[in-house]
């Protein structure tokens, strides 16, 4: 029997014209991809505090999402790190992965930090000026494409820290140069029915400059590629007040979105839980990206989703369970548009009307939508009470111990 909230906001909503069985059946179809970095306490390079019963391989990781998946019905997938979850075992980890329902979404490499290879990526990886660092580095991504193959993984996300800390350190643009160029010797790699996710940042770990720094700069060097190469947009990789729903309006409107890492921030890369910082924000840019797909700038699903957070207050389970609630909640609340008359406020040049358009969607309260949502999915009423009453944490740990590490950052 649906909750008399969502009866109640039901015969709103179908008074305004809106058809809730299509809400519903929307919210259930999204799904996100939770990060195999994002099950163990994150750290700060000033620290790191264990949680307790952190999952100790790539099994107890899968299980982790597999719970996720469970109690939210909004996760269906993880996104490798490599080398942090090498498969020891392909067949034994694409098997427990089915057992859990759980699908391979794209796959991340990793010229970030030194982890035993050969020569060193302080000075740099696809863009250093030696070229045997930069082979070294794009054969790692190569190496990673044949791991998501053997895996049934569909995409590769590069995300690049090469850059400078002080200027003259670098030459810019050569080191642009012979990022394009191994990309390029990449992306030939690359099987016809993948996708190459290309991440910007504008600073960290880099300082001075960045060799991709947004998403012009990464927009160029995809195009370069080809078709199957767009840019990922990371909620937390802009400078304070950027625009980010322009930017996914700007993207789409060449089919250039390759897809999102959801988090949020107030500073910087903070990391911070998607929707806990900015909830409008996430708000506007679902409204543009649904405004994207209905005008047929970019086809839905041909964009990607995924949690990149990251920090260290949080029981991170519980974390991604408040993620992909708030994801879900803003998706939500963008359906309710009232698209039609937005144009009509668009076009008469009504700014007044335009703002109270988004703002009755904005005020919704669509938690009843998102819930009723969950349960005709199999999931549970309350995943964050079931969660803490079930004592999973307490399990887990009693399970894989307290001083378990999860690998990551
Ligand atoms: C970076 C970026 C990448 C993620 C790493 C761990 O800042 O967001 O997507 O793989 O962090
Ligand atoms: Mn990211
Ligand atoms: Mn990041």
């Amino acid at each position: 029997m649906p909750s008399s909230e969502f009866q109640l906001l039901s015969s709103i909503l179908e008074n305004k014209g809106k058809s809730v069985p299509d809400i519903l059946s929307n919210i259930s179809a999204f799904q996100i991809a939770v990060p195999s970095w994002a099950l163990g306490a994150g750290g700060t390079r000033f620290g790191r505090f264990s949680i307790g019963g952190e999952p100790r391989n790539l099994e107890e990781k899968l299980e982790d999402i597999g719970l996720l998946a469970k109690l939210t019905k909004k996760t269906d997938a993880v996104s490798l790190h490599i080398p942090w979850d090498i498969p020891e075992d392909v067949e034994a980890i694409k098997q427990k992965a089915q057992s859990l329902e759980i699908s391979f979404d794209a796959m991340n490499s990793n010229t970030f930090q030194d982890y035993g290879q050969d020569l060193t990526y302080k000075m740099g990886s696809l863009s250093n000026a030696d070229s045997a660092i930069r082979q070294q580095a794009v054969d790692h991504n190569k190496q990673v494409i044949e791991i998501g193959k053997s895996l049934g993984s569909k995409g590769l996300t590069v995300w690049l820290a090469d850059g400078s800390n002080f200027p003259g350190q670098a030459s810019i643009r050569k080191s642009l140069q012979w990022t394009s160029e191994s990309l390029q010797s990449i992306y030939s790699d690359l099987p016809s029915d993948w996708k190459l996710l290309l991440e910007y940042k504008p600073y960290e770990p880099n300082f001075y400059h960045t060799v991709i720094p947004d998403w012009g700069t990464s927009s160029f060097l995809c195009k370069q590629l080809g078709d199957q190469a767009k840019v990922l947009v990371d909620l937390g990789h802009h400078l304070p007040n950027t625009n980010i729903e322009q930017i996914v309006a700007t993207l789409m409107h060449q089919d250039m979105l390759a897809g999102f890492h959801f988090n949020d921030s107030k500073y910087g890369d903070d990391d911070l839980s998607t929707g806990s910082i900015k909830p409008y924000q996430l708000f506007l840019i679902f409204c543009e990206l649904i405004g994207g797909a209905e005008d047929e700038a970019q086809a839905w699903e041909s964009i990607s989703w995924m949690i990149d957070a990251s920090h260290n207050t949080k029981d991170p389970l519980e974390d991604l369970i408040q993620a992909l609630e708030a994801i879900a909640i803003a998706y939500a609340k963008a359906l309710l548009v009232d698209r039609g008359k937005l144009t009509q406020c668009q076009m008469g040049g009504d700014t007044v009307g335009a703002q109270e358009i988004l703002q009755d969607a904005f005020q919704t309260d669509v938690r009843p939508l998102v819930k009723e949502a969950r349960i005709q999915a199999g999931g549970v009423e309350s995943p964050l009470e079931y969660y803490r009453t079930e004592k999973i944490r307490e399990k887990l740990i009693s399970q894989r111990g307290k001083n378990s590490q999860a690998t990551g950052l």
